[in-house]
């Protein structure tokens, strides 16, 4: 799976902030008439912003919260309500904003100047207030639409990009990290630590106590390594019971210091599970890579983490080894 870049580092949470869709901006620069838009809206359970001219309307569409729906006078002093529709149709990365034109304009290369400009709809002055309230609810309907296909797509990014059982970084997703910092470190001269934690006998406790007992100590290992980590350190599930931890800027030393906490964190308490405390220990191997001018390679980093915690498991478990530093593929027998 290939992660973008814009899902780096940062969980996506499905559940999306409160929605406001009952919010709307109305821009009319007569005063009279805007006070009869407002008060309609309001009648409709709408939280206004009125604003005066085109000016003022694109300001307030430009604030993080702003109205996903605008009726604008196309008549305004300033800037006019097709300037204002133009601006918002050419910020492709901002929320969808709907939009529609009030226009005493009625002959047909009007209407297609309105819809070219982006407008979503238009009415021509004089209206009918329940022709505007349909439209309105035409307008919510769509906007209702997309909202739901955001969250859906947010959902299945971050269910295509997490563990279920763990909620860390699924195995695609740190491995998608990894190949990132190792460009990242190419461009500069930072180390680049990656440790391959492994929980000892995680056998013996799913054939003793079962697999929702396994489970829960999976997430639970799962849960220590994250609160164990810096914030820009990646955690993820590599498989059945092993992790994978990417540590940017780590040198060798460090390395070592931070694989220890991490081991001890799982060792120093029991998990507490339905089949009561349970003794868990974590064997880790790392690796460090540094660039120096030479090569640094993914292939590397993961082999070479990975002889380390076959070293670690074979020493005894419950322990850190740390391979060699990795440089270039040369050096690496
Ligand atoms: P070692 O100390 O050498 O790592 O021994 P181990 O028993 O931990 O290693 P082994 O590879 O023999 O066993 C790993 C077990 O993890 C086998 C597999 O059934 C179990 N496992 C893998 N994924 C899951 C999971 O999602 N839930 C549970 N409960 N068990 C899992
Ligand atoms: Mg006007
Ligand atoms: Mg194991
Ligand atoms: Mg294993």
């Amino acid at each position: 799976m290939k992660v973008s870049d814009d899902l780096a580092y940062s969980a996506i949470n499905p559940a999306q902030p409160p929605s406001n869709l009952d919010s709307v901006l109305v821009a009319e620069d007569g005063p009279i008439f805007l006070r009869i838009l407002q008060n309609w809206f309001q009648k409709w359970d709408y939280r206004v912003t009125a604003v005066k001219n085109g000016v003022d309307a694109w300001e307030a569409l430009q604030q993080p919260t702003a109205p996903p729906m605008a009726i604008l006078d196309w008549m305004m002093p300033g800037m006019d309500g097709i300037e204002v529709c133009r601006k918002i149709r050419s910020r492709p990365q901002a929320p969808y904003c709907y939009v529609l034109l009030l226009t005493a304009k009625d002959n047909i290369e009007d209407v297609v100047t309105g819809l070219d400009a982006g407008a979503d709809d238009y009415l021509t002055k004089p209206f009918d207030v329940d022709e505007l309230r349909a439209r309105i609810r035409a307008g919510k309907r769509i906007l209702e639409l997309q909202a739901a296909l955001i969250r859906a797509h947010d959902t299945l990014q971050y269910e295509s990009a997490h563990d279920p059982l763990t909620a860390l970084w699924n195995r695609g997703a740190i491995v998608g990290f990894l190949k990132n910092e190792v460009e990242r470190q190419q461009r500069s001269s930072q180390p680049l630590g990656v440790m391959m934690a492994d929980v000892d006998h995680f056998k013996k406790i799913n054939d003793t106590y079962g697999h929702l007992v396994g489970d829960a100590v999976l997430k639970e290992v799962g849960r220590r390594l994250a609160d164990g980590v810096r914030s820009y350190d990646s955690v993820g599930r590599y498989g059945g019971e092993e992790f994978l931890v990417i540590v940017p800027g780590c040198k060798a030393a460090d390395l070592v210091t931070s694989a220890e906490r991490l081991r001890s964190s799982i060792a120093e308490s029991s998990f507490e599970t339905s089949a009561g405390p349970l003794a868990v220990t974590l064997s880790v191997g790392a690796a460090s890579g540094s660039n120096d001018g030479l090569r640094q390679d993914i292939e590397l980093l993961l082999r070479a983490a990975d002889r380390a915690l076959y070293v670690a498991k074979a020493e005894g478990r419950n322990r850190v080894a740390v391979a060699p530093a990795v440089q270039t593929a040369a050096h690496v027998e």
